[in-house]
């Protein structure tokens, strides 16, 4: 049973604050200075977590991803490198809502009891940061956390996000037929690098990419990276300097970006060049570039989709495979011109799902070869055990078919299956470029995007708008959605939605339509509808 007497110890050392707490999509994220309580309370959750899997590896990240400098948070990390399972949230949002150590003591035995969690089991947890200043002492809290149920666990100091997502999988399928890979930084670093380095054998380099990292961890790490890609790569990377924390993701970063569709700060682009922004803590990555006209042009999650599914669909069929099914998931924020492009140009399946990668990853699964975007530039590709022992078992009966296979294997290594992944998708859309020999700008002729709008309505409680439909019709307040759908109806290629935000308290409007006039005037239009 739970050491009471350790419990109250340790739970007094980082008292609960005055407020309301939710794991939402993004975990525990908010500012740093009240997130003491949350992590010490999720360290007792991810050991809680361990034992009912009968001590499978559990992964804790501490980070606020592309979110200023002053905010942190906290994520869950199942065993196959997925995100904590849905109903799991709930516990931890509860555990760390309890006002009193009575109050925990109780929630634990409630999860105890309701989940048959068997105390006696061993618990692992293994867990990372990012380069926030924050959360040196947020990992003192996790250990405190841990120690209330004797819990083993390994600090890996620094870390991109899914560099942690990637330990978590091999530590739990070491030794076994699902080996992931080495359980180590390096192991990882060997894994990708030695496969891009047969995805781009014998092909013309190209030029250097230039790389935003916000001045977040996916810098030092990059470097790091650079020491095993070696020739293989060539890259230039600009807003690294991670000593002065007030500058990470400021002017910069994939969120910046995507957001404000322009260049970060502290990058000076001309037509030639290729570049590319990670966010915070390297898990989303977007591309982008200068046309002829310094115009800025984006390349955002949606269009690395079409060009991965683009690129395996062609793989697949050089190789001879007619078995495998390729299919994309988005979500309704994916640009409507990338929908229309998957469907009637690549004729692959399309399905739209709600925010929050655990229901990307989960649909993506369904297909063999599952491609999953955010159009915020997250997202990765997985294969099914069915797809890897076709392309294992298969060796082409020519030598353009043998080739593909090898690059069939070789994309499947590269590849981060367990999460999106900034370096696995940088090296991804870098292995298409370098093989196809093309530029940004022919990346982008594979469609042109309509003109969107994102805008945020701040209103008095963002929990009476109710959506169905992967969050593209709501249901509540009663009798908005038709207001909106006389709207939409009004403009040419007109889409429209308004769903709550799962992580900041706000309301949200995208919009598209088939001018940047319309689009403004729709996004208006609805957001005054919200308002
Ligand atoms: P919310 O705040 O629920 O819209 C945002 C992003 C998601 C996802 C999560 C998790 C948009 C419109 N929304 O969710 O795509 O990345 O954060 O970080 O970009
Ligand atoms: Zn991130």
């Amino acid at each position: 049973s739970v050491n009471v007497l350790s419990l109250n110890t340790l739970s007094d050392l980082h008292p609960k604050p005055d407020t309301t707490f939710t794991y939402g999509t993004a975990g525990f994220r908010m500012k740093a200075d009240l997130l003491d309580s949350v992590i010490f309370r999720t360290g007792i959750i991810a050991a809680l977590r361990s034992k009912k899997l009968g001590g499978k590896v559990i992964g804790v990240m501490i980070t606020a991803s592309h979110n200023p400098a002053a905010d942190n948070g906290v994520k869950l990390v199942d065993p196959m490198g997925e995100m904590l399972e849905g109903s799991w949230e709930a516990h931890a949002t509860a555990l760390s809502n309890a006002q009193t150590n009575e109050q925990v003591l109780d929630y634990i035995h409630v999860m105890v009891s309701s989940l048959k969690i068997d105390l006696t089991n061993p618990a692992n947890v293994v867990y990372g940061r990012d380069t926030r200043p924050s959360g040196e002492a947020l990992v003192s809290a996790l250990e405190d956390g841990l120690k209330v149920l004797g819990a083993q666990s390994t600090d890996y100091g620094i870390l991109t996000t899914p560099q942690l997502h990637y330990l978590t999988r091999c530590l739990n399928t070491v030794n076994t037929p699902e080996s992931y890979g080495e359980p180590t930084v390096e192991g990882y670093y060997k894994k990708l690098a030695a496969a891009y380095k047969v995805l781009v054998e014998g092909k013309p380099k190209l030029s250097p990419v230039i790389l935003d990292c916000a001045n977040g961890v996916g810098a030092p790490k990059f470097k790091e990276f650079m020491n095993f890609l070696g020739d293989s790569f060539a890259v230039k990377i600009v807003n690294d300097d991670i000593e002065n924390s007030s500058k990470l993701n400021l002017n910069s970063g994939a969120d910046f970006v995507k957001t404000g569709q322009r260049a970060p700060v502290g990058l000076k682009m001309t037509p030639q060049d290729r570049c590319a922004s990670f966010d915070g803590d390297a898990d989303r990555i977007v591309y982008y570039y200068m046309d002829e006209d310094n115009t800025f042009k984006l390349l955002d999650g949606d269009k690395i989709a079409g060009l991965a599914a683009m690129f395996i669909i062609d793989l697949v069929k050089a190789a001879g495979i007619d078995n495998i099914s390729v299919g994309v998931v988005q979500t309704a924020y994916a640009n409507g011109a990338s929908t229309q492009y998957l469907r009637n140009t690549l004729n692959v399946p399309v399905s739209c799902v709600s925010t929050g990668v655990k229901h990307l990853h989960h649909e993506a699964l369904k297909y063999d070869v599952g491609v999953y975007f955010e159009a915020n530039g997250h997202g990765t590709v997985v294969f099914s055990p069915t797809a890897l022992k076709t392309i294992y078992s298969t060796e082409g009966s020519s030598p353009a078919q043998a080739s593909a296979v090898r690059s069939l294997r070789a994309l499947s290594e590269v590849i981060n299956q367990t999460v999106g992944d900034a370096f696995s998708d940088l090296l991804l859309v870098e292995t298409i470029l370098t093989q196809r020999q093309w530029t940004p700008k022919i990346w982008d002729q594979a469609y042109s995007d309509l003109p969107n709008r994102l805008v945020k309505v701040v209103v008095k409680e963002r929990s009476i708008f109710k959506t169905v439909d992967a969050e593209r019709k709501l249901v509540e307040p009663a009798g908005l959605q038709d207001a909106i759908d006389a709207i939409v109806l009004k403009f040419r290629d007109g889409r429209s939605f308004v769903r709550p935000s799962g992580t900041e308290d706000v309301v949200r409007v995208y919009a598209e339509a088939a001018t940047r006039p319309e689009t403004d005037e729709l996004a208006f239009r609805i957001g005054g509808l919200v308002f």
